[in-house]
């Protein structure tokens, strides 16, 4: 009778290890010492297992942490992102703003003051003097050039305003022959003054015209002259 109750017990005691084994809770955290109970295999100490348990939660508590970071990282890093384009994108509107803003104004003046139109063409005719170069850079700023002379009709048409002026023609880049801003050598058809282009000093590589604007000369690039513009394309 008393070794079938310690029998029972025994059976009891595996039965409750079996049970313990199949809980759910328990296959993960105690897996090595139930296969330590249920093959009778000599299986880590406790001891051991609970300091890789608490190795492992300490492993997970880390990765957990070290991911929050880098999320927090990437939030960081998205907002900083989010603030330059915000503001690359204020600046391009601004500067496009200003620049349509500067047109507005410039096309403004050209119409309040010296918008000359001849033959479908349309002309700017300054009324303050500059370098030839500082007057090609105001006409360029604005999508004009200095003039091209296409035609005796154009050569006539700049006679009218009767200026000593900056047309668009030069030897700077040559130094042997003339050319149109756009790159053109000058052709058959011109109306140099007598004795010109006589390059004066060796230093004369810029057209003007001259005698009331009947003719043109070459000057000094440096000289101030008034200019005409004429507008780029139709
Ligand atoms: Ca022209
Ligand atoms: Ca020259
Ligand atoms: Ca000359």
């Amino acid at each position: 009778m008393s070794a079938s109750v310690d029998e029972e017990e025994i059976y009891s005691d595996v039965k409750d290890d079996q049970m313990s084994c199949n809980s759910i809770e328990n296959i993960y955290v105690n897996k090595a010492v139930c296969d330590a109970v249920k093959f009778n295999k000599p299986g880590a100490p406790i001891s051991d297992l609970e300091g890789s348990n608490t190795v492992k939660k300490r492993t997970c508590i880390a990765t957990a942490l070290i991911l929050g970071l880098l999320c927090l990282l990437l939030l960081a890093g998205l907002l900083i992102l989010l603030v330059l384009y915000t503001k690359g994108s204020d600046w391009e509107m601004k500067k496009s703003y200003n620049n349509q803003k500067e047109a507005n104004q410039f096309q403004t003046k050209l119409q309040a003051l010296n918008w000359t139109y001849f033959a479908g063409r349309r002309y700017y005719i300054s009324s303050t003097v500059k370098t030839w170069q500082d007057s090609r850079t105001y006409c360029q700023r604005f999508g004009t050039d200095l003039v091209i002379v296409n035609s005796l009709e154009e050569q006539n048409f700049m006679q009218a305003s009767k200026l000593q002026a900056w047309i668009g023609m030069t030897d700077l880049q040559t130094k042997l022959a003339w050319k149109w801003v756009n790159g053109t050598l000058l052709g058959s058809l011109s109306y140099w003054a007598a004795r010109e282009p006589n390059n004066a000093s060796g230093a004369e590589d810029c057209v003007e015209l001259v005698f009331n604007g009947e003719y043109w000369n070459d000057a000094q690039c440096n000289n101030t002259d008034y200019w005409i513009g004429e507008w780029v394309g139709e």
